[in-house]
């Protein structure tokens, strides 16, 4: 229960609680009520003390704020002393230290409190602030496995040898969990790991590139280790991440990555790695291979990022966030029906003579965008009628990196 429910006026003192993300990593931000060590405090002031206590149980980082131009305070002293009993890591901040002479004056007695680290900021000159968020971020670790739910999503990232792959599961887990090196083939075995990226847990995936040359008829299987080709099937989510250092193509691998997983149905993004590299010359060619397929990379959000300088990688998460947003409500705002009768109206179906008819659809809740559709002749609408009606869909609503699927049933209309 967030806030404090108590049956008189204006009493809400509840903390405040706002997700921030700093250097890529998200975090709580907790602005409590003030503490308060009278014996006589009413009912409410006792439930905030109660939830500050439980707060302070709970938080991994602690920052103390004290007013620097007025000096110490014998509730601050109180404070201290619990603030060291928590064994939390704990920050000092002497608010309003843009009045130089009071923290000179001051800041001795505030060292007796025993902190180790003492910042001046200024709140309101937006001073200290940025310290704060580095000194938060640096002492809270990424949230790690221990939990037994299963993961909201599982995002496995492929692409080429070499591609980044390994680094960037790194900068997302702001960890070294997979062993990064120029020689390619380094990850021989998928590796998963679990995360929270607010209040969902996530699992990411990194995998051994694809090895080998594709030939036209090679499956995905021959190409990729097993380990990987495995981790692809049972993901609901792929990021295919394609070097732009190389030879400034999108190659035939990579393309039956693309294609694999957009028929599998999987929600997609895919991610142009080391655009540190990146001439302008090879960004007019990828620019140019884009173009040619576009048909399927219109259906896919982009991102162009760097490991290495860190460009974007932070908008990896927040896109694929996106992604299931529009998962979960594919089509909202206009009438599937509507919508399929106006397209379908003023562009008919034919098999030969034989006019294709669409005379319902209807949305069925799941966990990818899914429409069964009503027609005369299910064994007609083969992938062209079913790739032209998922255009108009796409057309129409925002599906973006969605995978859609159309389930066809017979009907007499
Ligand atoms: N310049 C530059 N180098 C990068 C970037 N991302 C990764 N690298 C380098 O590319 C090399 C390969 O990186 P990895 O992350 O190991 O690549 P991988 O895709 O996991 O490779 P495999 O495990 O062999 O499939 C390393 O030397 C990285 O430091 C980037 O954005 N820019
Ligand atoms: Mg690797």
């Amino acid at each position: 229960k967030k806030s404090i429910v108590f049956d008189q006026e204006g009493v809400t003192r509840d903390y405040v609680q706002e997700p921030v993300t700093h250097d890529d990593i998200t975090f709580e931000l907790i602005d409590t009520g003030g503490f308060s060590f009278r014996k006589d405090i009413d009912d409410i002031s006792k439930k905030v003390q109660e939830k500050l206590m439980a707060l302070l149980d709970k938080a991994a980082v602690i920052c103390f704020i004290c007013d620097a131009k007025n000096g110490i305070h014998q509730e601050d002293k109180k404070i201290a002393r619990l603030l060291h009993k928590s064994g939390k890591p704990v920050f000092l901040f002497l608010n309003k230290a843009e009045n130089t002479s009071a923290l000179e004056e001051n800041i001795h007695d505030f060292y007796a409190l025993g902190f180790k680290n003492i910042e001046p900021m200024s709140a309101i000159h937006g001073r200290g602030v940025n310290t704060m968020l580095d000194l938060i971020v640096k002492n809270i670790s990424v949230k790690e496995t221990e939990y037994e739910d299963e993961p909201k999503h599982r995002v496995v990232i492929i692409g080429r040898p070499n591609a980044g792959k390994s680094s960037l599961m790194n900068e997302i887990l702001k960890q070294e969990r997979s062993i990064v090196s120029d020689i390619a083939g380094t990850t021989r075995e998928a590796i998963s790991q679990n995360m929270f990226f607010f209040k969902d847990l996530i699992q990411l995936t990194d995998t051994a590139g694809v090895r080998k040359k594709a030939r036209v008829d090679d499956d995905l299987e021959e190409l990729m280790v097993k380990s990987s080709f495995a981790a692809v099937r049972e993901a609901d989510t792929v990021v295919v991440m394609i070097d732009v250092s190389r030879e400034g193509k999108i190659s035939d691998q990579e393309l039956k990555l693309l294609f694999y997983c957009y028929e599998q149905k999987k929600n997609m993004l895919v991610i142009f790695n080391k655009i540190d590299l990146l001439d302008e010359y090879k960004k007019i060619l990828l620019d140019k291979c884009i173009d040619e397929y576009k048909f399927i990379f219109d259906k896919i959000p982009q991102l162009w990022i760097s490991c290495v300088t860190k460009k974007n990688v932070g908008k990896v998460l927040i896109e694929l966030q996106k992604i299931w947003a529009r998962c979960e409500n594919p089509f909202e705002g206009k009438d599937i029906n509507d919508v399929l009768k106006e397209e379908l109206g003023k562009r008919h179906l034919y098999k030969i003579t034989l006019e294709l008819k669409v005379y319902k659809a209807a949305v069925v809740p799941a966990e990818i965008p899914m429409v069964d559709l009503y027609v005369n002749f299910p064994e007609w609408f083969g992938p062209t009628e079913l790739g032209c009606i998922e255009n108009i869909l796409r057309n129409n609503y925002d599906l973006k990196g969605c995978p859609v699927k159309l389930i066809v049933r017979k009907s007499r209309g």
